[in-house]
């Protein structure tokens, strides 16, 4: 059973905390205060609820009992899973449809103010693809990209674009146990169909099956999301940005946005820039217009545009408890439907503004890529509009921290090979001399269930210390970024043989990698450490780790198992979601781990996932014939030698500390 949180602890933000002290002074309801007075259904907690008929809902909650159809606990709590990551595969995936078709309109010339900012993007996307690139307009070639990737969410037959992008031995394996993804769309309905009453009975043919319609999401919808965010938007390369509660404006219109994509936000940033608008803020008595983030909105804009961020998914309802928010703009995913209740005791407007996604007693305006910087406009002038209407007191907790986002695998690949040629030799060398220990990815959301932030800061603090490299996206990464570890300066915290490279290369210990769908980043960054040589021939070769510890939502559940599926071992935190059924739960860890070498694990308790995760990383060095890792190799004896290496350019640096250029 997961530990409750006290009140004092429900969240290790002292931002959070303070405005939580007022919800509780003031009697008004926040996520926090639900959760404590709920406690989770403790039958569909651990898998033994079936509702997929109205024979039931039937719950198997003794020895042996069966469902009314018959079906086993096995059978009821793989289908559950199962259609937990079609869900979470399905909201990814939709999200990056959408891309497509946004880029298939600017492609057209029928999306004002959009444009392809990234065209160097658009032909290396345009090659994946096996479109042809030489002599042809930028359009013209956005076009067949976008209709390419609209093909990937729809086609019945074949395989997805991308799963070429994976290292020759991972797409043999998919190939061989048939979970070589067709499109989205067909694996999604193949998930519904085989768990709807009286189709698929076998847990293991299920869960394999889940296999294939997570791949459809890491290798399809959420990297076409990514790559065609990036090619609309830009890819990412570092800046500096600020975080948490305190990016809010006492004397200036604040306008949050909240949710996951990046269309629409992206006009609201061009648009709160401008003068005219600006103009029109300062006739309503306010000093500007403020914009900044919550969850993957966030995300989104923070690595492209250094938008500041309010705060990670448990902050949504505390930043409207300021009293400071003109408007909350939310799109889709993640967003609590509290928002309406507690916007109508403040001043803020809530605008909805998906057409797939209304909030009973939300402003809705709705977004039309084809008048995208009509309605950013609107917007904004809506939010200005509001200001004089504040009423009483505006309560911005005073604290904010600086971090530096933008970790893309382009960018990544750069940083480390200098600035002649990227090249991720520098990296994968410092994992065989045992420099860096290996990777871990600590991803996902924040869940009330524990307390807000502190398993995602705990483990990435532990995981530098032992000089494990880690790869961020979603709300962990923001966890971290309000406590300063998304900085250069985190180095401080990090073991001996991690921090020379980080000197070396002005790599920071910590890299923030963007939203939830560019978790398909890290997929990239993982084959290119394959194809790179010296770790392997496969992803599951590596030396590396995934964890959410605070995951809530259905989409974590299909990041989690695409990952397992291209062979990293995965572990996540709270309680397990088939708990209730050993046979499944050593399906997915034992079962999962011999047939694609990687297991989705579930333990609630922090300590115990560090431990597994350096062991698991040991495992695989061990695996690879690597050295032992042995932190008293590096650092103190390497002192003077990177004393007089921290004033080399990377590049420079890089080619004295490896004896080679990257
Ligand atoms: Fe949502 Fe993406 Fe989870 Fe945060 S991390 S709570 S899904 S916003 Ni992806
Ligand atoms: Fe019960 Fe079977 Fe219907 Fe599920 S499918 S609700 S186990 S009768």
């Amino acid at each position: 059973m997961p530990k409750r949180p006290e009140s004092s602890r429900a969240t290790v933000d002292p931002a959070a905390a303070e405005l939580l002290s007022v919800a509780e002074a003031e009697g008004i309801p926040t996520v926090f205060s639900r959760a404590s007075g709920m406690a989770p259904c403790p039958i569909g907690e651990v898998g033994q609820c079936c509702k997929n008929c109205h024979m039931g809902p039937c719950r198997l909650v003794k020895p042996g009992q069966r469902g009314v159809c018959g079906a086993t606990l096995e059978t009821v709590a793989a289908r559950n899973l199962a259609r937990a990551i079609a869900a979470g595969a399905a909201a990814h995936s939709d999200h990056g449809l959408d891309m497509a078709f946004t880029l298939q309109a600017v492609a057209k010339g029928e999306a004002p103010g959009y444009e392809v900012r990234d065209p160097h993007k658009l032909r290396n996307v345009a090659r994946l693809m096996d479109i042809p690139v030489d002599g042809r307009s930028i359009n013209d070639l956005a076009l067949d990209v976008a209709e390419r990737a609209i093909e990937d969410f729809r086609q019945m037959r074949g395989e997805l674009t991308y799963v070429r992008r994976a290292p020759a031995k991972r797409q043999e394996i998919w190939r061989k146990l048939g979970i070589s993804p067709r499109s989205v769309t067909r694996e999604i309905v193949e998930t519904l169909h085989r768990t709807h009453i009286g189709t698929d009975q076998d847990a293991e043919h299920i869960l394999r099956h889940a296999l294939r319609t997570a791949l459809s999401d890491g290798w399809g919808g959420s990297m076409l999301a990514t790559d065609l965010s990036d090619i609309l938007f830009g890819t990412p390369s570092p800046s500096v940005a600020q975080i948490n509660l305190g990016v809010l404006r006492e004397d200036e219109v604040n306008i949050v946005i909240h949710g996951h994509e990046p269309t629409l936000s992206e006009m609201i940033v061009a648009a709160a820039q401008e003068p005219e608008l600006i103009e029109y803020a300062r006739s309503k008595g306010a000093a500007g217009i403020n914009l900044c983030g919550i969850c993957c909105t966030a995300n989104e804009i923070l690595m492209r545009q250094g938008v500041a961020v309010a705060g990670n998914f448990l902050s949504q309802e505390l930043a409207l408890l300021t009293g400071a928010v003109e408007a909350m703009v939310v799109d889709v995913q993640c967003i609590m439907q509290a928002l309406g209740d507690l916007s109508a005791r403040f001043h803020t407007k809530l605008i909805t503004t998906s057409p797939k996604a209304h909030i009973t007693g939300a402003t809705r305006v709705e977004f039309d890529e084809h008048r995208a910087p009509e309605i950013a406009r609107q917007i904004v002038r809506m939010a200005v509009d509001n200001f004089p209407r504040r009423n009483g007191h505006v309560r911005i907790p005073q604290i904010t921290n600086d971090l530096v986002p933008g970790f893309s695998h382009e960018y990544i690949n750069y940083m480390l090979g200098g600035s002649f040629r990227g090249s991720f030799r520098p990296l994968n060398d410092a994992v065989i001399a045992g420099r860096i220990r290996g990777a871990a990815g600590v991803v996902g959301c924040n869940n009330p269930r524990t307390p807000h932030d502190e398993a995602h800061l705990y483990l990435v603090r532990e995981f530098i210390k032992n000089d494990v490299l880690v790869v961020m996206t979603g709300c962990g990464a923001l966890a971290n970024a309000k406590v300063g570890m998304l900085l250069g300066e985190a180095m401080e915290y990090a073991g001996p043989g991690l921090r020379e490279v980080c000197e070396a290369t002005g790599m920071p210990p910590v890299l923030h990698m963007g939203s939830c769908v560019d978790n398909s980043r890290i997929l990239t960054v993982l084959t290119q450490m394959v194809t790179e040589g010296g770790l392997g021939e496969d992803i599951s070769d590596l030396p590396v780790v995934g964890f959410a510890p605070e995951w809530m939502s259905e989409k974590a559940l299909s990041i989690g198992t695409y990952f397992v599926a291209s062979g990293v071992h995965t572990i996540f935190g709270l309680t397990s979601p088939v708990g209730a059924s050993q046979e499944v739960t050593r399906l997915i860890v034992e079962g999962w781990g011999s047939l694609v070498g990687g297991g989705l694990e579930f333990e609630s308790d922090p300590e115990q996932m560090l431990a597994k995760g350096l062991a698991h990383i040991d495992a695989k060095r061990a695996m690879l014939n690597l050295s032992p890792y042995n932190p008293s190799r590096f650092g103190q004896s390497g002192d003077w030698r990177m004393a007089g290496l921290m004033n080399l350019p990377p590049e420079e640096g890089a080619k004295a500390l490896y004896g080679k250029p990257g």
